[in-house]
């Protein structure tokens, strides 16, 4: 049976000491992510493998609920800042939420069918997140980027789709700012 609990969250550093879910993703681990393959060997070579995000989750048995954090180092490989995966949920009638503590970044978003939006992630901005709107989150800031997440339990996560194809819209370092262009290669 699932009890009440009151979870804390460091929403600087992004731990939750009563996590029971927890990995980090290396930059090493997220070769073919980034159109610079150059300049993702050249990192590699010079900055040496680390972790690139590390997510923590929630989890009580029986429960519909989890929720975690991500915390996001802050890089670029080429001109794209260091981002997730980015993902489909399995079931598609499943959303999400990300509450961004600490950081800046930008939430990349599209469905299916080719439609495209960008949230900002700013401390105190809530980004919903509709059913089947595959999301990827990027950290542009210089600092890292903390965010809460809460999803339903068995919602799952559909990586095949942006994996092979990428994302439609790239965040880019253009002229020191951020610019979302489109994917030449997608
Ligand atoms: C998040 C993400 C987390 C890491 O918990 O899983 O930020 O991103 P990737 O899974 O795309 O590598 C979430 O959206 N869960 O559903
Ligand atoms: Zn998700």
């Amino acid at each position: 049976m699932s009890l009440p609990a009151g979870i804390f969250i460091n929403g600087v550093t992004g731990e939750v000491p009563d996590a029971n879910e927890h990995y980090i993703k290396t930059i090493g681990e997220l070769r073919g992510l980034y159109r610079d393959v150059t300049a993702f060997d050249t990192y590699l070579r010079d900055c040496g493998d680390g972790p690139a995000y590390a997510v923590a989750g929630y989890r009580q048995a029986d429960s519909d609920i989890i929720f975690g954090t991500t915390t996001m180092q802050p890089g670029k490989i080429g001109d794209e800042y260091f981002m997730t995966r980015g993902h489909y949920h399995v079931r598609r009638d499943c959303g999400e939420v990300y509450y961004t503590q600490s950081g800046h970044g930008v939430l990349l978003l599209q469905t299916r069918e080719g439609e495209t939006r960008e949230v900002t992630m700013a401390p105190g901005v809530c980004a919903f997140i509709p059913p089947d709107w595959a999301h990827r989150s990027v950290n542009t800031g210089p600092e890292p980027l903390v965010f809460a997440w809460f999803c339903q339990a068995t919602a799952g996560h559909d990586y095949g789709d942006i994996l092979s194809h990428g994302m439609r819209k790239l965040a880019v370092e253009r002229a020191d700012t951020l610019a979302i262009v489109a994917n030449p290669g997608f």
